[in-house]
């Protein structure tokens, strides 16, 4: 059978598998992603952990500890969080660096629940952040691995050292721990709900590139076909009329040879601020090609789409460009409206093509309407 190619028909609509969505992702992409994501980690690890110094503190002392685990202790609270953020940062893959990190933190979360003694308080708090981090950051897989790598770690560690298993907390190692119960889900859900805003917000502006014309800020075709479709149905079912109209501006490529691209550029921006002050709110205007625009007029008849062109070529008889005085800007305009033996958009649109072909063959600079 046929490939399944990706085409502009499908290429928004299609539920594209996570495979292909990342295929599509450039490596500046992919590594941006991933440092986002280290950094979004990099608070909650730091602030979380600050905060469980106090209670592990306390059942040390409390306990007969070796005076090693007190610097591994430090080391970890106080050094850990910005080891993994540069380790993170300077990597080339960030993401695969702080998926590293963050079963790190699984197995030290597991060494530090065995040396106290799995004491209930501290223990639960560090199950919980594991589980927050770890299902947040990559789902149930990730945090399925995690509480293994923990529950490994700290079994290992009871054994290796010894250590009795001792879980009732005294009020103290309580009274500490709250606050890092609280604070970390707090950090956790606020560093989430900024990304998700940035999220959205990149979203939208995607979807503005994605159906409008980045020089002019009209339409692009893609999203104005749609909305021709759209119109030509409209206009069928409630028996309405509209007219179409094709704009192609005059001798563009010796404007663009004798003047310049940017030149040309600027024609292009101000034809179309020219259409914009002319038509309507309602008028859909497009940019169709490289110098040709298209504009739906919904419940405009043919003589009120011809008066509205013709006040856009007398404002561009007397308009010039700042940097280009001698340069004078003209269209040639097909106008077509809709008729009842049209039975598809595109014939609508062959219909105005036509129109602008007569206006281009009859000497251009005028308003033509279909035959
Ligand atoms: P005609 O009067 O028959 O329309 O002649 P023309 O020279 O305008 O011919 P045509 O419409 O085919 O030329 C379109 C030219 O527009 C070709 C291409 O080099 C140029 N062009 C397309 N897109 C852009 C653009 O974004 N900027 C600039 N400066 N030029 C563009
Ligand atoms: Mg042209």
């Amino acid at each position: 059978m046929f490939p399944n190619m990706m085409n502009d028909n499908n290429f928004y609509t299609s539920d594209a598998s996570d495979k292909e969505r990342h295929a599509h992702l450039s490596d500046v992409d992919h590594y941006s992603e991933g440092l986002q994501f280290a950094k979004r980690e990099r608070l909650p690890r730091a602030a979380g952990l600050a905060c469980l110094f106090f209670p592990l503190a306390t059942e040390m002392v409390s306990k007969p500890t070796a005076g090693g685990w007190w610097v591994l202790l430090v080391l970890w609270i106080f050094v850990w969080p910005h080891l993994a953020w540069q380790l993170a940062s300077r990597s080339s893959d960030p993401l695969a660096s702080e998926t590293h990190n963050l079963k790190a933190d699984a197995i030290l979360a597991g060494i530090w629940i065995a040396l106290t003694g799995v004491n209930l308080m501290p223990s639960l708090a560090l199950a919980m952040m594991v589980f927050i981090t770890t299902m947040g950051a990559g789902g149930p897989r990730l945090c399925i691995a995690g509480a293994i790598l923990t529950l490994v770690s700290s079994l290992v560690t009871l054994k290796l050292t010894g250590i009795a298993v001792d879980p009732v907390s005294p009020p103290l190692t309580i009274w500490l721990t709250v606050p890092v119960l609280l604070i970390y889900p707090l950090l956790f859900s606020w560093v989430n709900y900024r990304a998700a805003i940035r999220m959205e917000e990149h979203k939208r502006r995607l979807q503005v590139m994605s159906i409008r014309d980045g020089m002019t800020g009209v339409y692009n075709r893609r999203h104005w076909e749609t909305l021709l479709r759209d119109e030509f149905d409209n206009c069928r079912r409630h028996q309405r009329g509209a007219t179409l109209l094709l704009i192609d501006v005059d001798h563009f490529k010796t404007i663009n040879d004798t003047w310049g691209h940017d030149v040309g550029d600027e024609a292009i921006v101000a034809i179309t601020r020219h259409l914009q002050l002319c038509l309507r709110g309602s008028d859909i205007i497009g940019r169709f090609g490289g110098d040709e625009f298209a504009v739906i007029m919904g419940g405009t008849s043919c003589e009120s789409a011809i008066a509205a062109m013709t006040r856009v070529h007398d404002r561009l008889a007397t308009f010039r460009l700042p940097n280009t005085p001698q340069l004078s800007l003209h269209i040639s305009v097909g106008v077509a409206p809709l008729t009842e033996e049209m039975a598809h958009y595109r014939e609508w649109l062959k219909s105005a093509d036509l129109a602008l072909y007569k206006a281009k063959k009859a000497g251009r600079n005028r308003t033509e309407v279909a035959a």
